[in-house]
């Protein structure tokens, strides 16, 4: 498999325009691999600014949108008003989402439908927490999360997985690369099965959850490893250099 590495900066509720104006002319002036699709994501109110700012060498993402076209809907940013501000990307199904604030599986669905129907590419998210792991219900956590992408996406051409085992996300305990690999090719051969091997071939499957510079480059040598989605390490350009 050798499809283009993808990297993703998922910034999270970090940030003031002062450390977000510093973080853009530091990827502004970064040296990039040319073969790495490079998207960032800011928290909403910094969007403009981002956008306004940073080269056009590296994608925006939102961290989240609402389900449907805007309206009546307190607190919440469509789609329309994501790519009124230059973003092409999503994250949907983030595990703090999920379990922080309680989106479920269907819910997510639809916003990932609607999201690549406006023309939103989406980076859609799935992981099992510590419990789930231990009583060895990893692969049906995960493919049931899959389960609810796949029944509510028409396309996968505009997708990205990112699969973050949540014991791992900000707690500094990386899954090994073996315990990443295993999951991932699951999660390809699930593809395979209940999408079309075409879909599992081209779909980029990249991996989050404590992820920076000292362990980014064993997990990318894993065969189904086709990127990262990195939180905290995200907040500084060494990173992307790396990547
Ligand atoms: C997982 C990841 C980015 P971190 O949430 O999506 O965060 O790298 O801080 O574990």
């Amino acid at each position: 498999l050798c499809l283009q590495f993808f990297v993703g900066g998922n910034w999270k509720c970090n940030g003031t325009k002062d450390s977000i104006s510093k973080l853009v002319s530091d990827l502004n002036s970064a040296k990039l691999e040319a073969d790495v699709d490079v998207v960032v994501a800011p928290p909403f109110v910094y969007l403009d600014q981002v956008k306004n700012s940073l080269t056009d060498r590296i994608e925006i993402s939102a961290q989240n949108s609402w389900i449907g076209k805007g309206g009546a809907f307190t607190g919440e940013i469509s789609v329309e008003q994501l790519k009124d501000t230059g973003c092409n990307w999503v994250i949907l199904g983030h595990s703090e989402r999920r379990h922080v604030i309680g989106e479920d599986d269907q819910f997510i669905g639809k916003k990932a439908a609607y999201a690549l129907s406006q023309g939103l590419k989406v980076i859609a998210c799935i992981g099992e927490l510590l419990q789930e792991r231990e009583a060895g219900k990893t692969f049906d956590v995960c493919f049931q999360q899959m389960k609810a992408f796949a029944d509510a996406v028409p396309s996968w051409d505009d997708v990205v997985v990112a699969y973050e085992p949540v014991w791992a996300i900000g707690t500094g305990k990386v899954a090994t690369p073996q315990q990443a690999q295993e999951v991932h090719i699951a999660v390809r051969d699930w593809l395979k099965k209940n999408v079309s091997a075409e879909v599992a071939s081209k779909t980029r499957i990249i991996y989050g959850g404590s992820v920076n510079g000292s362990n980014c480059s064993e997990l990318a040598k894993q065969e189904d490893i086709d990127g990262f989605l990195v939180g905290g390490a995200s907040l500084k350009v060494y990173f992307y250099c790396w990547a």
